[in-house]
């Protein structure tokens, strides 16, 4: 039997996609600068896809690829991908859960570190030699405070845990009422008007779109930061640069972005405002096991019919 033909529709790193090729025929439809004519010769073979967390992949792609059984993201939101579709189609679709559960969850703790302490602000006033001239500035001691968590998941419970490492004060707002130990708040709006810090950890997709808006900035207040690890379609992107630049909420600390590379202008000059270049998953342990995972599960559909990691969706 010949291996698997599979299509890779982003960049993936060499410890993925090196043992990738080795067990299966890898085409790159990423670097296909005529899509239409790669998908006319090499559509009709395709049985397994992979692509990054957020890589788009729409149905008209997969109408192209009759034979696709799976779909392996790489991470752990799969907000790119039409699951209905999927489902009618029968097309298995798997992620990278649990893996970097910790990772996300410690970008998180340090956005609410490097905003709420002005940690950033303050080594630039060092490199700046500010300190020579002046003593550094107060800032608002983390314990006591509020944190708001947007989505409750793995990633959200392990943020909850690191903040109450802090003496924080932990509430949660999501789809459901869990039998946790921290307060559920219905209502988004009202979490925010509580909340000295709204963590954004929810999934992507059509559902939390701009879920946070204008509205739910103005109740987070003067007295507010937003902090996102999750995906920047979450936030109104426009409504937020409006409420920095306002003075509507005191800051932002921002791992993702709605048109990712790209960062409004406005944020990159804004000192209340912290600026990753989407890290939540990126070190050396967690990567190599999201790729390993990534793999495992289209080694598990193509040997054994069964796979690891099912979206919840699907299951
Ligand atoms: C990765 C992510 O940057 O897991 C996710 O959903 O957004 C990140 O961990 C991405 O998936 C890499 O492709």
């Amino acid at each position: 039997m010949p291996p698997p033909d599979i299509l890779v529709t982003a960049a993936l790193p060499p410890f993925l996609y090196d043992p990738l090729k080795a067990d299966y025929r890898c085409h790159d439809y990423y670097v296909a600068t005529d899509k239409p004519a790669f998908l006319a010769a090499q559509g009709g073979h395709i049985r397994g896809l992979v692509q990054g967390g957020h890589t788009p992949t729409t149905p008209a792609l997969l109408a192209a690829l009759p034979k696709l059984e799976i779909i392996s993201v790489f991470g752990v939101g799969y907000d790119g991908v039409p699951v209905d579709y999927c489902r009618q189609r029968g097309i298995k679709v798997t992620n990278t859960p649990d893996v970097l559960t910790d990772d996300v969850a410690d970008v998180a703790l340090a956005l609410i570190l490097m905003t709420g302490r002005g940690f950033v602000r303050l080594d630039r006033f060092v490199r700046a030699g500010g300190w020579l001239e002046r003593g550094p500035e107060l800032t608002t001691k983390l314990g006591g405070q509020k944190v708001g968590i947007l989505g409750l998941g793995r990633i959200g419970k392990a943020i909850a845990q690191r903040v109450e490492a802090l003496g924080m004060a932990v509430a949660y707002t999501g789809r459901t009422r869990q039998d946790v130990p921290y307060r559920f708040v219905p209502d988004l709006t009202a979490l925010a008007a509580e909340s000295d810090f709204l963590v954004v950890a929810s999934p992507g997709g059509a559902a939390t779109r701009n879920l946070v808006n204008a509205d739910v900035l103005a109740a987070l207040g003067k007295k507010g930061i937003v902090v996102n690890i999750a995906r920047g379609s979450i936030i109104d992107e426009p409504a937020l640069v409006a409420a920095l630049q306002a003075g509507t909420i005191k800051g932002a600390g921002l791992d993702v972005f709605a048109d990712e590379p790209r960062v409004p202008a406005a944020l990159l000059t804004m000192d209340n405002v912290v600026l990753l270049p989407h890290v939540g998953s990126a070190t050396h342990e967690t990567r190599q096991a999201m790729g390993d995972l990534c793999k495992a599960n289209l080694d598990a559909w193509f040997r054994t019919g069964k796979v690891l990691t099912l979206v919840p969706e699907l299951a």
